[in-house]
């Protein structure tokens, strides 16, 4: 596969983009089989079991789910068998194996060490077990109370090279990481973090204290499922084991209840008790079950009668977007199965969004995928968040998605870049504004309550993919453009800061606040997009979680 030089892309003929608008629309649309035939041990297929077979089912798993909210300490279904006894008892192939990693090779992977281990000592000075760093002020911040930073940050150290560091964080989360914490926290955040930090740290080392915290955790996520409808509520109390709606609203994102499912079903699989992936494969069958016009799904969803909000937003950008890479990720990670209603909502969702939320901006034809207000008004504007497509599409034609994705991904990944060397800062907004007509002055604007920076991944992600599968060193060349206005805009005495302001190099704004996920993932994906072995992770073995964190592809 040859993909073009993105720096030179710019302003291309009118030719040029006319073919490529050719190309989407010869591309074969998904072709989805009427008659599918049924695989043996595919959980997913398309044919569901009939309805009362279905509730029938469904009994008896809340049956188990109250049994196993019981007491999270012991293992599910069993009345007193400690965690930590049975996952010493573990043994044979299901258990991980250590994984080597031999540390930077080149000045740039050094760059990224450098910046993460000058994040790192900002953290343990002035935030050590905290969850958030606060550099400017040198305090902390607690959001879920669970030292977040820490967590998210061992999978990245571990594949650095920082052995100091990642036994300093093991003996933290060893001895201090307690999830009896009488605080509500989010079960998709504290899924794809936390969860998903454990997962992947017990799979890279093989430390299987990493796999005891993870099962007590996913005990204490588990009353989430215990909704009517059974789509999980958003919120729950790990200390008093208690989940409800958020409280600003009735009703769960669906982004966020349909990107929990890679992380327990992966702890399920990983320990031999099926709970976890049960509880969380059947939102999968209820999301599917609901009406999608052209496979897209609105932003809100109802844990108590397990339906869309109408009217809702449908957006690939904020609550929407990891909806949509958690069905192409759960089929890579079951084994890819053909029948799979999974990979088909996939293709059906990617095709609504070449004709439903795709456009051109008017003089520049800049692709976009802009959102559906109340569900039907069509609004120029994409979030920072939605630069992950590029990245998942691509991973997809990997895997035999259609051409048209490679198209897409290609065109979405240029407008991404776009975003970041258009403003002075050459660091993205968190949302981009796009012209509809050619009377507007600029194709792509910021309006001022946009222009924040958080330290964002996505964007980073993506150019790792088109590395890691292309082999094309253009990618990494455009993301050391990046990395070096990171330096430049949000390096700070103790650590990296969100800014408020990309549109003005003297007035960026500082705003005291150093996210995980810039040591999870921005940090660990700059360092793999420079790395000279482009498969230093195999990503025909490995899937990254949606904040980065590794989970092994699953054949059983
Ligand atoms: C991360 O927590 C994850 O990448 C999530 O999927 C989206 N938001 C942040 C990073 O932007």
């Amino acid at each position: 596969m040859k993909l073009p030089d993105m720096r030179q892309r710019s302003k291309k003929s009118a030719n040029t983009q006319e073919s490529r608008k050719e190309s989407y629309i010869q591309a074969p649309l998904v072709d989805v089989p009427n008659k599918i035939s049924i695989q043996e041990n595919n959980d997913n297929r398309i044919d569901e079991p009939v309805v009362e077979a279905q509730s029938a089912a469904e009994d008896d798993e809340r049956v188990d789910l109250e049994a196993a909210v019981a007491n999270p300490r012991v293992v599910p279904g069993t009345k007193d068998v400690l965690i930590t006894d049975y996952v010493n008892k573990l043994e044979g192939s299901i258990l991980a194996q250590k994984q080597h990693f031999h540390g930077a090779t080149n000045e740039r992977q050094s760059a990224v060490v450098a910046a993460f281990k000058h994040s790192w000592a900002g953290y343990k000075k002035y935030a050590w077990g905290h969850d958030n760093l606060k550099p400017l002020s040198q305090s902390s911040h607690d959001w879920f109370g669970l030292g977040l930073t820490i967590v998210d940050s061992l999978d990245t150290m571990y594949i650095m090279g920082l052995e100091d560091e990642f036994s300093e964080a093991r003996e933290w989360v060893s001895n201090f990481l307690t999830f009896d914490v009488n605080r509500d926290i989010n079960l998709f955040e504290v899924t794809i973090r936390i969860l998903g930090g454990l997962l992947s740290a017990y799979h890279l080392s093989g430390d299987k204290m990493f796999l005891s915290k993870s099962l007590e955790l996913g005990n204490r996520m588990l009353p989430c499922f215990l909704s009517p409808s059974g789509i999980p509520f958003s919120d729950v109390n790990l200390g008093s084991m208690s989940a409800h709606s958020p409280k600003w609203s009735p009703d769960s994102s669906t982004s966020e209840v349909t990107t929990i499912q890679l992380e327990f079903r992966d702890l399920s699989r990983s320990t031999n008790i099926s709970i976890y992936e049960k509880a969380s494969h059947a939102v999968n069958k209820k999301v599917h079950a609901l009406e999608k016009p052209d496979g897209l799904v609105p932003i809100f969803i109802n844990a108590n009668t397990g339906t869309f909000r109408n009217y809702a937003t449908i957006s690939l950008g904020a609550r929407g977007d990891s909806y949509y890479e958690y069905l192409l990720k759960q089929w890579l990670q079951t084994g890819r199965k053909p029948d799979d209603f999974l990979i088909v909502d996939y293709m059906r969702a990617i095709d609504g969004v070449l004709t439903k939320l795709l456009r051109r901006t008017p003089k520049e034809q800049h692709v976009y995928i802009g959102e559906l207000i109340n569900g039907k008004d069509f609004k120029p504007k994409m979030d920072h968040l939605t630069c992950y497509l590029p990245g998942t599409l691509l991973l997809g034609h990997k895997f035999g998605m259609p051409t048209s994705h490679l198209l897409l991904a290609r065109d979405l990944l240029e407008t991404c870049y776009q975003t970041y060397m258009r403003q002075p800062t050459q660091l993205a907004p968190e949302i981009s504004h796009f012209a509809l007509t050619t009377n507007e002055e600029q194709e792509i604007y910021v309006k001022p309550n946009d222009a924040h920076n958080l330290l964002r991944p996505e964007f980073v992600e993506s150019l790792y993919y088109f590395y890691a599968i292309t082999g094309n060193r253009t990618y990494q060349d455009m993301g050391w453009n990046i990395f070096q206005a990171f330096e430049k805009h949000t390096k700070v005495a103790y650590g990296y800061t969100s800014i408020g302001n990309v549109k003005h190099i003297f007035n960026t704004r500082l705003r005291d606040m150093m996210e995980s996920f810039w040591l999870g993932e921005t940090l660990k994906y700059f360092y793999l997009l420079f790395s000279d072995n482009r498969k230093e992770i195999d990503l025909d073995k490995w899937l990254f979680n949606s904040e980065a964190h590794l989970v092994p592809f699953r054949n059983h």
